[in-house]
């Protein structure tokens, strides 16, 4: 009966998805690809260690002299030292968006720098690093510096009750978290999706609009802020004796002393560790140094000669080396990937009178590069990268290679032979071999995206920054942003230092990575989830599409229905979909499509008449997510990508959505749900890392519900009811 449903169905977005991503196209090469780990060797466990604020001349490994990192150098010296690696963006939030989802930030609204009390920024339904992990086996934890959101909707939380909606949600088994940064509050860390040691005798409150009654601020109250005092900004809230962004009441013995942040997030990062020695894990472990407000634990503060800014780098480095000692004690140091990298470049004066600006002397946080943290210039993203490896690293040595995070999670799957799925992390591609050291293949070119969200455009040789507002420095920070009206290119096989701007004379090249970042910004097709409608809207009440992006595509709310209502269209390999009902465990799996896409115009004013769907009865509406240059754009030429459901009016960008949508309308009656054949548990086997069906002797494939693939482990267990595909026949099977 879904054959004549899905005959109706646009395809154009599965050959677009198959053509643009690279790593797609690589994969089926990966078994044999260079740098990919062979199938017997023990999978390694990842720590992906990343600075906040720490610039590429911060470490003595990168040529500092004022201050020694001997920790950071020592592993440096036996791994791959990279000398051109990039952030994705010259601020926190953006960069980590982009780590964690190997999505361009520049892609979705929403990702510039948080509020203390933002909601998750990435939603459930995105595909993340650490769902790479642990659908691979891994047991992934998230620590210390966040930064991301919490909870579903911002500024609603309630931060004495369990979160709704926590890095748990995206993949992490395990998070102990500060929510934002030390400089904003709440100045507690979350634990396990509930703030760590709550104090009921003291309950928290949260605000970024305005002051709770009788709460001090560095404001009103200069002379409590006796521990550091700010220069610009930093005037809300006082704890620690030290001024905040955004308003906090309460929190007693749960809050936070600057001090102990970094011995906080390393104890809790060694328990994790010694937790799980006995099986592989990734942790994503960014530390709070070298982030404002700088107060580093008594041992370390005074002890170097640039002051609170150069004390944070050595505490830094202490961390680091806290966690090389602990990888050693627990005997896993040889078959652990670690990666020493930062979020985004180095400033001195960000808010506080640290006196990081006067004490810096000859220091050169940035290196060879001009600008600094918030730039468009290459300092805003320029960072130190090191990869160690002792089992598969054996001499270390410095790579110029051209890198970007934005590959972190196409390069780990390669590492551990692990499959995105179709149409998550996007904008990843796998450069394990480069990662490695084995070669020194450059990436063809890195996105950079400074404050004002504006892009550059480097490659090996060249940089293009496109026209963007704001001024060309930043009068608090001293730092030059690289903003220009006017379109800037250098040559940076000839300077790291864009002193000399020659796009006048080098028009043609300019154009050329202008038209490049052009294509880039095309909407994409998340080739997951391409389309998902809702059952039960008797007499067409109000409709909404709420994409969220790429990955497990799209998401959010079918009001007036609900949950129940949730079902989305998952792509597999095999070019055929997996219907699931995220809710209440149905699904349902049709043959495969064949018919291509046909043209859909929309407008803000007309609806598409260009095809019509013809259900079985089953359901009544659709919205169809495709991707394309013109022909789904509400107008042909738009640049804007506003997508409105003319079902209702819904402007879907406003949530983020950078899809077009097109509804649909059938004649329906409702459903009460679609019943599927149900397969025996005692039926399924795993064999070499493939689940069987022993009837049939067939391998066959395990989903979530939510449709994630299951990894194949002898001795998985596996509780609750899943998804199995069985060639082109889709069965429940539940696991008791
Ligand atoms: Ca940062």
């Amino acid at each position: 009966m879904w054959n004549g449903f899905f005959s109706h169905l646009p395809m154009k977005f599965q050959i677009i998805s198959n053509n643009m991503n690279p790593r797609n196209i690589l994969f089926p090469c990966l078994g044999f690809a260079a740098g990919a780990v062979a199938q017997d060797e023990q999978r390694p466990n990842v720590i992906f260690l990343m600075a906040d604020d720490l610039g590429y001349g911060d470490l003595s490994c990168y040529g500092a002299t004022r201050v020694s990192t001997p920790n950071v150098d020592s592993i440096a010296r036996n791994g791959i030292r990279f000398t051109d690696c990039h952030a994705v963006a010259s601020t926190s939030t953006p960069s980590r968006y982009s780590v964690l989802t190997g999505e361009y930030c520049f892609r979705r609204h929403g990702t510039d720098i948080a509020a203390g009390n933002a909601g998750m920024i990435i939603k459930p339904e995105q595909y993340t690093v650490a769902d790479l992990f642990r659908n691979a086996g891994y047991r992934t934890a998230a620590i210390g510096k966040w930064h991301l959101g919490l909870g579903s909707e911002g500024g609603k939380q309630d931060w004495n009750a369990e979160l709704d909606w926590t890095p748990r949600d995206i993949g992490f088994d395990y998070h102990y978290l500060m929510a934002a940064t030390a400089d904003r509050v709440p100045c507690v860390f979350i634990e396990q999706g509930r703030v760590a040691n709550h104090d009921p005798s003291a309950p928290i409150y949260v605000s970024y609009e305005k002051n709770f009654d009788g709460e001090p601020t560095g404001a009103n109250n200069p002379e409590l802020l006796t521990k550091q005092k700010s220069s610009h900004g930093h005037n809300n809230s006082i704890v620690n004796g030290i001024g905040r962004i955004g308003f906090m009441k309460g929190g007693g013995k749960a809050l936070w002393r600057d001090e102990d942040l970094a011995d906080s997030i390393i104890a809790k990062s060694i328990n994790f560790m010694a937790e799980n020695k006995e099986n592989p894990f990734f942790m994503y472990l960014c530390t709070n140094d070298i982030h404002v407000p700088r107060y580093p634990a008594d041992r370390f503060r005074g002890q170097s000669p640039m002051g609170l800014r150069g004390d944070a780098i050595l505490q830094f480095d202490y961390t680091v080396g806290r966690i090389a000692t602990a990888l050693d004690s627990l005997g896993i140091a040889d078959n652990t990937l670690l990666i020493i990298t930062s979020d985004n470049g180095p400033v001195l004066d960000d808010g506080y009178q640290d006196k990081a600006a006067t004490l810096v002397g000859t220091h050169k946080p940035a290196g060879p590069w001009r600008g600094g943290k918030y730039s468009a210039f290459e300092a805003g993203t320029a960072v130190p990268f090191i990869v160690n490896w002792p089992a598969r690293i054996k001499e270390g040595k410095v790579s110029e290679a051209l890198i970007s995070h934005i590959d972190d999670i196409a390069t780990f799957a390669a590492l551990i032979g692990a499959e995105v799925p179709l149409g998550a992390a996007y904008d990843s591609q796998n450069h394990l071999s480069t990662w490695l050291g084995e070669d020194e293949t450059d990436r063809d070119f890195v996105v950079e995206m400074a404050q004002a969200r504006g892009l550059s455009y480097r490659t090996k040789d060249w940089k293009y920054i496109e026209p963007m507002p704001g001024n060309a420095k930043q009068s608090q920070t001293g730092i030059e942003t690289g903003y220009s009206s006017s379109p800037q290119l250098y040559n940076i096989a000839k300077s790291k230092y864009e002193s000399s701007n020659v796009y006048s004379s080098q028009r043609a090249v300019a154009n050329e990575l202008a038209q490049k970042l052009t294509d880039l910004r095309q909407p994409l097709v998340s080739g997951d989830t391409c389309f998902w409608y809702h059952l039960l809207t008797p007499g067409r009440g109000p409709r909404y599409a709420t994409s969220t992006g790429a990955g497990k595509g799209m998401t959010g709310k079918t009001s007036p229905d609900g949950k129940k209502s949730q079902w989305k269209f998952v792509l597999r390999t095999d070019g055929n979909y997996d219907i699931v009902n995220r809710a209440d465990a149905s699904f349902i799996v049709p043959n495969a499509v064949q018919i291509p896409a046909l043209q859909i115009k929309t407008s803000a004013t007309s609806p598409s008449n260009g095809w019509t769907l013809t259900t079985n009865g089953n359901m009544s509406c659709l919205y169809a997510v495709v991707s394309g240059k013109a022909q789904l754009n509400q107008a042909e030429q738009s640049n804007s990508w506003k997508i409105l459901n003319w079902g209702d009016g819904t402007n879907t960008t406003d949530v983020g959505c950078r899809y077009a949508v097109h509804l649909a309308d059938a004649e329906s009656t409702t459903t009460s749900g679609i019943d599927l054949p149900e397969t025996s548990s005692d039926e399924i086997a795993v064999r070499d890392n493939h689940f069987v069906n022993k009837i049939s002797g067939k391998t066959v494939e395990i989903f979530t519900v939510d449709g994630r693939r299951v990894p194949a482990q002898t001795g998985h267990r596996l509780r609750g009811v899943y998804i199995l595909c069985d060639a082109r026949k889709i069965s429940k099977v539940v696991y008791p």
